[in-house]
């Protein structure tokens, strides 16, 4: 036994885990780790010899759970857009201010104009609200440089935001996330001057960890969403994609035929889709900020991705346009209540069906072998992080085995 072992104890554990209890609950629980590692989760009644010496940590009987995941985020940006929350509410759509040169190309110009530093301290505050909710792992896309230098940029601030923080930060390119200003109506000349040299330098320089794109009318069909993807696939490295969001454009199946980790958004995806995701084990990732933020009608088809058994994540979409929503908490209680998600599956959307999503196997539920990143709630029972409307019951947070 190594001096970097210890049990916590006094403890009940909704450890996500394949279990027939709901939520994997397992009450009067201690959770053995070792430099950091998960290495025995049980009753406390049944700790293993070799930890009989081990340090003991009372977390008071509290609940506890995986370390939440925030599988979808664009915290890495540059300005706001607040002027055009107040268009849209003077009756401008999300997609008429898109067409009128808002939108994303709006939030392409603050980034381009910022800094590394003024990037990575904005985005720390954000992280930081995350933090405090229990989170100890976030997906961070690029997608607001659209040229090389400053979506390069976005990744080395989202790789930093690691060495500043005890959280674990997974990467997405999102090259193809809209056509910048310099080539409006040369899609596919940007497609291939800008996205896929991008792409290329990003993975040389070890910034990627995925590539994403957006496939929707106002951004790019699925057929140049595939020239990226083809890269992707020839680089070795997994896929996810915006889909469905506000029309069907097939974006979900085209993920999935690539083997895509998740699929995100899909108001709009229809059977044939979730049969596809199904096929391929992508995971559905629930987007509730963007849809309660843009006043959407048409919410995903959560029946027919339970019916398929296809894996719901949930996560915030951090955005300055379509999801300035900075809590993950809120989130968890908006799949419930806008989706009709139930408390178990939205957790699980934040923990092992989002790890799933970001093809990450060492975290998202409290099993031997997984990192020691923890949540410690003061809360009866689990359901109550998504029963609660901006109420943040956390105790403690544990990362890497350290409180
Ligand atoms: N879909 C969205 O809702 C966001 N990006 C995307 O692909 C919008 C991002 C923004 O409005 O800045
Ligand atoms: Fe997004």
């Amino acid at each position: 036994m190594t001096e970097k072992c210890k049990v916590f104890v006094d403890l009940n554990a909704a450890t996500l885990d394949k279990s027939d209890e709901p939520y994997g609950m397992i009450k009067n629980a201690a959770i053995a780790v070792v430099d950091g590692v998960i290495d025995w989760v049980g009753l406390v009644t049944a700790v293993p010899e070799t930890f009989k010496t081990a340090p003991r940590i009372s977390l008071g009987g509290r609940l506890v759970t995986p370390g939440l995941i925030d599988c979808h985020t664009h915290i890495v940006h540059g300005g706001d857009r607040a002027v055009e929350f107040e268009m849209r509410l003077n009756g401008a759509s999300y997609e008429e201010v898109a067409r009128a040169g808002g939108g994303i190309v709006s939030t392409v110009k603050a980034t381009r104009a910022a800094t590394e530093d003024e990037l990575l301290t904005d985005a720390l505050r954000r992280v930081d609200v995350l933090i405090a909710e229990g989170v100890t792992c976030i997906e961070v896309k690029s997608g607001y440089g659209l040229d090389v230098e400053t979506e390069l940029r976005m990744l080395r601030v989202a790789r930093a935001i690691m060495a500043n923080r005890a959280i674990v930060i997974k990467t997405s390119f999102l090259g193809a996330h809209a056509t910048p200003t310099e080539y409006v109506g040369r899609d596919d000349a940007y497609i291939d001057e800008v996205c896929i040299p991008t792409l290329r330098a990003a993975h040389a320089e070890g910034l990627v960890d995925a590539v994403d794109g957006f496939c929707e009318g106002i951004a790019f069909q699925p057929a140049q969403i595939a020239r990226v993807f083809d890269v992707a696939r020839e680089l070795g490295l997994p896929v996810k994609l915006h889909a469905e969001q506000l029309s069907n454009l097939g974006g979900a199946k085209l993920a999935a035929s690539y083997g895509a980790t998740s699929a995100d958004h899909i108001e709009y995806l229809d059977e044939d889709g979730v049969q596809a995701m199904a096929d391929a084990g992508t995971v559905a990732v629930i987007l509730p900020g963007a849809f309660y933020t843009l006043r959407e009608t048409q919410a995903p088809p959560i029946d027919l991705l339970r019916k398929h058994n296809v894996p719901m994540a949930l996560a915030t979409d951090i955005n300055p346009g379509s999801s300035p929503l900075n809590s993950l908490l809120l989130t968890l209680n908006m799949g419930c209540t806008l989706f009709r998600m139930t408390p178990e599956e939205a957790l699980r959307g934040v923990t092992q069906h989002a790890a799933r999503a970001l093809g990450v196997h060492d975290s998202g539920t409290i099993a031997a072998g997984m990192r020691a990143d923890l949540a410690v709630w003061d809360i009866r029972h689990p359901a109550e992080l998504a029963y609660r409307i901006g109420f943040n019951p956390l105790h403690s947070r544990i990362f890497g085995g350290s409180v």
